[in-house]
């Protein structure tokens, strides 16, 4: 037999039945931080202490996933459809990318991190998208794990501008008609440069896709979780991966 390697890294005593796989892990893993609100409210505090413990677990999960070999993982941050909450709570989510960067970019750089932002820049205040386009230039040549935030980030809305894009193309002649294929349309996209989730990850209970990455998760394994994001922790993202690997086991077998 191929030799399995097996990565100790049961931090849970639920894990130590069935080790992690240390190959097959998943290459891209897409997030839904979803729970940061209802948190807040189980402890009887304000919504946006729960954006920012949220925020802490974005570094404790960017930090697991780079340590267990992930390539990609891509954080839904803030969708196009935040706008409608209460124009205070908007507002303190947009110091987050900069407060979030302030302390940890160094980290970043040292472990060799690339941030990326898959969104539309406009609406997004100044001090929001020069903090987040620091980040993306100062580690544009890192060659580690992509850091994906999607900030202000629709799926509808994305494929919607690539389809216009692509028309204009056939419309002036620099595109035909029989070249449009799902690569062409993929790679249109503002995840254009990475490849397809292979696992989605949603926290807090709900099980809908709310506009996220619609075209890309097409295939992807999902996994759901009644845990509020700032309760996440490395041993759910480990429990997600090791289900991810018992979903693959199986159908390999079939
Ligand atoms: C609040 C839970 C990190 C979800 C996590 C503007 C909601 C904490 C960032 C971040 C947010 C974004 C870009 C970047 C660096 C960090 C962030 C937002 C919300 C929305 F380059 N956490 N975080 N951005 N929350």
């Amino acid at each position: 037999m191929i030799s399995r390697l097996w990565a100790k890294l049961g931090k849970s005593s639920s894990n130590a039945a069935e080790p992690l796989a240390a190959d097959n892990v998943p290459k891209h893993i897409a997030i839904i931080m979803d729970g940061n609100g209802r948190w807040a409210k189980k402890r009887g505090l304000p919504r946006i202490a729960g954006h920012h413990t949220g925020m802490k677990t974005v570094k404790r999960i960017v930090m697991e996933a780079d340590r267990l070999g992930v390539k990609y993982l891509t954080l839904y941050a803030f969708s196009t459809e935040n706008w409608k909450r209460p124009k205070d709570e908007v507002e303190f989510l947009m110091k987050l990318p900069q407060q979030f960067l302030e302390i940890e970019l160094a980290e970043l750089i040292e472990k060799n991190v690339q941030v990326r932002m898959m969104g539309h820049k406009e609406n997004l205040p100044s001090f929001t998208l020069s903090a987040v386009e620091e980040a993306i230039t100062k580690t544009a040549h890192n060659t580690g794990l992509v850091l994906n935030f999607a900030l202000n980030y629709g799926g509808r809305r994305e494929m919607l501008e690539a389809i216009k894009e692509i028309a204009a193309d056939v419309q002036d002649g620099r595109l035909s008609t029989e070249q449009i294929d799902e690569q062409l349309l993929s790679s249109r996209l503002l995840s254009g440069d990475i490849p397809d989730p292979d696992l989605l990850i949603r926290t807090s209970g709900e099980l809908r896709l709310s506009n996220f990455m619609l075209w890309q998760l097409a295939y992807s394994e999902m996994w759901f979780t009644n845990v509020y994001w700032p309760e996440f922790n490395e041993a759910h993202l480990q429990e997600a991966i090791q289900e991810y690997q018992r979903r693959a086991r199986r159908y390999g077998g079939l």
